[in-house]
Parts: structure tokens; C-alpha cells; sequence
């Protein structure tokens, strides 16, 4: 596989709904689209890094910088054999996970093409359909909060999943649980607590919450563990898991009992099935992450979702509850099971529509040797 040219675009993609998180607010999304060109195969990867550092230390320009600059020219005219290949190609540049991510995940994408499979059957994946949860953003009062889950559980989605921070927690959960007893519910603070916290975390018990999403630092799992013997309810780990070894460490530790995994936050499918292996080795579910995507990234957190340690509902939902048209034919939906079936076809299962992508351009740049 000759990679005979790397086309970088930023799309500007407008959010139905405006997401808020305990580290800041998102209306539009400016967003990496990686095309790799390739002896007549096109294929494609996103960079999941957002508008602003404040999610991880990654955002868009940064990983536009470094792929031009460091990790495209590490690619371009060499004969790739495998996805698996490229964390060695691009292991002399520290950091930028996600930008190396967008091209990593590119290749597995043209990998699947040149060998006629379904981009889920190369991962690995077992699984004929995932299992969907939401990520719902914090709302401007409690009422909108419940019209909001009100909305997605009648949708079928398997489990709710709320953003707080301090001042919109215990009151929004006690109203939530209170209406909907029985469902599956968890929280993400994105680290917005502190170890000081732990009382007032530890209260949260009654709510029966499947998990705690990073409530702490993103970058601790030592306190996070800590925390874990002052409470009932089970740490997830978002923020803080970079890789299969972080994931080793945090779940020899006790950090958390559940693992989010986010393929750009750990720098592609090969270390994402290694962070998944890992705590499968555990005896750890794990769920897939979401980062706003558009349809691409969207179809590539779909084939992760297939291996079989994804044993709860991710954050992997309809395009429809983030884009008012998505760049992908056809778009992703969900039954009204809450379960998105898995693409058997060949490759990622889903078309890039080329023209809303041009419409949606705001800078290109073409990459050759
Ligand atoms: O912490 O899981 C997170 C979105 C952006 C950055 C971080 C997170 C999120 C979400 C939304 O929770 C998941 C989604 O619907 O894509
Ligand atoms: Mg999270």
C-alpha cells in the first residue's frame, strides 16, 4: 500500500445543539479530515482533537502543524503493509496522539479496502450490532435537563450519561433518578473534583449510577484510586489513559473498574485493541468514547464498538442528535433498541460524501513526496 499523496482539509461543522462539559461549551466544530491516496483506494481518518486544549493538550491547529510538518512526510511514498505499522513510523514524535490517530486509523481504513473486508472484521470485531448510549451536556436548567433524557430514552438509547461539575450534580441526579428509576445512568465531570470531594462523590451512591466518569485530574490515576476505596460506585477512566500501559497501571492501582476508550486519545486502532486486550485481562468492560464526530469518525468508533471486551453502550449515537446532515452516506441511526448494526460491507461501511465535505472546506492542503 503506496501512500502517493496525504490531503489534509478542516471542516467547519455546526452542532444542532449547543455541548457543554465542565471544561467549556462547543457550538461549531472545526474538524481534521485526513485522505490518503493510495495506488487508486482513497481512504479516510479524523482527528477527534477539539477546537481548544481543554478536553487534553491536543486541538485542531496543533495536529494540522504536526501532521504537516512531522508525521505526513513520515508517510508519504512509503509502501505501507499494515495500520499496525505506523505507531513504529511515527513513535519519534511525542505526544499528538490524535493527530497521529486520524492517519493510523487512514491506513486500517485502506487496509480494509485492499483486502476486501469489513473494516470492523480487520479490527477484530465479533459483534453483529453495538450497543448505544448518549452523552447529554449540561443544560441550563433541570427542567431542560429531564426534557432532554426524556427525549433520548423515548429514542431507546441503552444508557443516559449526564455531564456535571460542581453546584449541577447530586440536585439534577436526584431529579433524574427520581423520574426514571430503573435506567441505566452515569455521570462525567471531565476532572472537575477533587480528591476533597470525596464525600460529596461518595454521596452519589443512592443514585445507582453505572459509573463516575474521570471525576478527578486528567492526568491522575494514583488519586483516582484513592477515591475508588472512599466510594461504592465504579470509576470510569476517560482523560487520563493515554495507553495500554496507563491502562495496566490505573487497573493494577484500582483507579476505576470501567475503561472509556477513545481511539484518537490513545493514537489509533493498534494501541485502542491493545487498551482493550488489556483490560479484558482484568476481567474490565469497556465502552467506546465519543468526540462529537462527523459520519468518519463516527463509522470508525462504530467497528472498534464490535471487539467483544465493548460489553457496555458507548457514547456512539445517531448522526442526527449532532449534525443537521452529516458528510457520510448513509448516515449512522440507531433502532429503537438503541443498537446501530455493524457494516459488513467492504471498508468502513459508510460513503464520503465529497461534495458536502467541499462545501463544508474551510482550508485543504495536498501532501506529496
Ligand atoms: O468526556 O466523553 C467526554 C465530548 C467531547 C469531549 C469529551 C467528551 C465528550 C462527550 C460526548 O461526552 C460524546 C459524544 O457524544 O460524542
Ligand atoms: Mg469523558
Amino acid at each position: 500500500m503506496k501512500i502517493d499523496a496525504i490531503v489534509m482539509r478542516e471542516i467547519k461543522m455546526p452542532l444542532v445543539h449547543p455541548f457543554v462539559t465542565s471544561f467549556g461549551k462547543t457550538t461549531d466544530r472545526r474538524i481534521l479530515l485526513i485522505e490518503l491516496q493510495s495506488e487508486g483506494f482513497t481512504a479516510w481518518g479524523e482527528c477527534v482533537a477539539g477546537e481548544h486544549p481543554y478536553f487534553s493538550d491536543e486541538m485542531i491547529d496543533t495536529a494540522w502543524t504536526i501532521t504537516e510538518q512531522e508525521l505526513a512526510p513520515r508517510m508519504i511514498g512509503k509502501d505501507i503493509a499494515t495500520g499496525r505499522d505506523v505507531p513504529a513510523m511515527l513513535l519519534q514524535v511525542r505526544g499528538h496522539r490524535m493527530a497521529k490517530a486520524a492517519l493510523e486509523n487512514a491506513v486500517w481504513d485502506l487496509e480494509a479496502q485492499v483486502k476486501g473486508i469489513a473494516l470492523a472484521k480487520l479490527l477484530g470485531g465479533t459483534r453483529d450490532v453495538i450497543a448505544c448510549g448518549v452523552s447529554i451536556g449540561m443544560q441550563p436548567s433541570i427542567e431542560e435537563q429531564l426534557r432532554k433524557v426524556e427525549t433520548e430514552v423515548a429514542a431507546g438509547y441503552q444508557r443516559i450519561k449526564l455531564k456535571c461539575q460542581p453546584g449541577y450534580d447530586s440536585k439534577m441526579f436526584a431529579a433524574v433518578r427520581e423520574r426514571w428509576p430503573d435506567i441505566l445512568l452515569s455521570c462525567d465531570a471531565n476532572s472537575a473534583y477533587q480528591l476533597s470531594d470525596a464525600d460529596h462523590i461518595a454521596s452519589w451512591d443512592e443514585f445507582k449510577l453505572l459509573m463516575i466518569e474521570q471525576p478527578l485530574w486528567y492526568d491522575d490515576f494514583y488519586f483516582h484510586a484513592q477515591l475508588q476505596k472512599r466510594i461504592n460506585t465504579a470509576i470510569c477512566l476517560d482523560e487520563c489513559i493515554r495507553n495500554a500501559r496507563d491502562a495496566q497501571a490505573a487497573l493494577e492501582l484500582g483507579s476505576g473498574r470501567i475503561l472509556n476508550i477513545k481511539v484518537g486519545r490513545v493514537g489509533g486502532y493498534t494501541e485502542a485493541i491493545a487498551v482493550h486486550d488489556v483490560a479484558q485481562q482484568h476481567g474490565v468492560p469497556v465502552w467506546c468514547g465519543g468526540m462529537l464526530e462527523s459520519g468518519i469518525g463516527r463509522a470508525q468508533n462504530i467497528a472498534l464498538s464490535s471487539l467483544p471486551n465493548f460489553s457496555l453502550p458507548g457514547d456512539v449515537s445517531a448522526s442526527k442528535r449532532y449534525w443537521s446532515e452529516d458528510i457520510i452516506d448513509p448516515e449512522v441511526t440507531v433502532s429503537s433498541a438503541g443498537e446501530i448494526v455493524v457494516p459488513t460491507s467492504v471498508g468502513r461501511g459508510y460513503e464520503v460524501r465529497r461534495d458536502r465535505v467541499d462545501t463544508l472546506t474551510v482550508r485543504q492542503q495536498r501532501l506529496t513526496k
